[in-house]
């Protein structure tokens, strides 16, 4: 499939999708959202893919924001819309089976900072800067930030992150959780093609069904997690990979995971 606005190349069995409007700073129209989600569904569907990574097109920017122009002639209904159209997106990407990684080449600002929250891990190029500048435009985060946000980091630095619309650096994101790893800008793809690729070594099955219960388990109280982490790992023990992984490790050799 071709799209307008994002590329999607594939690696053996990691995708790179790239929001590719450089010339905007990779800002997110509709279009653009509706490009991300129909690539999203593919990757979820396919299971060639185990691991999946989110950049931006050029050097300056990872995503600059909603598309600001577009947004300008928005009507409030057409507001709430395209405000909903984000989210289900980056939901989709929240919840696709396989583990998605950030890598953020430059600005994640607004609807950029929150597309790299909806991914599982974030890294960052020194050159990174982010922040939910929204309140500076009079309009508020509406593609997830006012809920991810606290949600990753501590409540007082969401709350500050938000309402000053200031912007942090690479460090200090890592400082405050928002990023795992900042490496030097020319480093950044292989640093997370090769974490892509640990991942992608494990037990495909596994891999997914621990992000599952980890997002699952954020939706309910401590016990009934727990619970649903014990179901999770019954289930996982009536698969091939468990067999394989537990006698690889018991034999000293190296694991051959089919995903089954
Ligand atoms: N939307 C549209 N165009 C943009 C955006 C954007 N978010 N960001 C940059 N651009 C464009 C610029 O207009 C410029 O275009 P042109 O060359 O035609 O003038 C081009 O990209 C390059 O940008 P700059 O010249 O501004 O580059 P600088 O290096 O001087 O500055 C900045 C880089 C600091 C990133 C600056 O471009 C900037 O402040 N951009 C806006 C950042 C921002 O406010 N983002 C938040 C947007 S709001 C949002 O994301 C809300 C999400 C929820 C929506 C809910 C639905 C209603």
């Amino acid at each position: 499939m071709s799209w307008n606005n994002i590329l999607l190349e594939k690696e053996e069995n990691i995708a790179v999708l790239t929001i590719n409007r450089p010339k905007v700073l990779n800002a997110l129209n509709a279009e653009t959202l509706r490009e991300i989600d129909e690539a999203v569904e593919q990757l979820g569907n396919d299971e060639g893919v185990r691991v999946i990574i989110i950049t931006g097109a050029g050097d300056k920017a990872f995503v600059a924001g909603a598309d600001i122009a577009f947004m300008q002639a928005l009507k409030p209904l057409e507001a709430r819309k395209f405000s909903r159209l984000g989210q289900k997106v980056f939901s989709k990407i929240e919840n696709l089976p396989q583990p998605v990684i950030a890598a953020i080449n430059g600005f994640a600002l607004g609807g950029g900072c929150e597309l790299a929250m909806a991914c599982d891990i974030r890294v960052a190029s020194d050159k990174a800067k982010l922040g939910q500048p929204e309140v500076s435009l009079g309009i508020i985060p509406g593609f997830g930030g006012t809920q991810r946000l606290a949600r990753l980091v501590n409540l007082g630095w969401a709350k500050e992150i938000i309402l000053t619309a200031d912007m942090y650096d690479a460090e200090t994101a890592q400082r405050i959780g928002l990023v795992n790893h900042v490496v030097p800008a020319d480093q950044l793809m292989e640093f997370c093609k090769g974490m892509a690729k640990r991942i992608a070594s494990r037990g495909p099955v596994a891999v997914q069904l621990s992000k599952e219960a980890v997002n699952e388990g954020l939706e309910m109280d401590l016990e009934k997690a727990l619970a649903h982490e014990a179901d999770v790992f019954g289930v996982v023990f009536a698969t091939e990979d468990r067999e394989e992984g537990i006698s690889a490790f018991l034999n000293k050799k190296k694991p051959e995971f089919k995903g089954k």
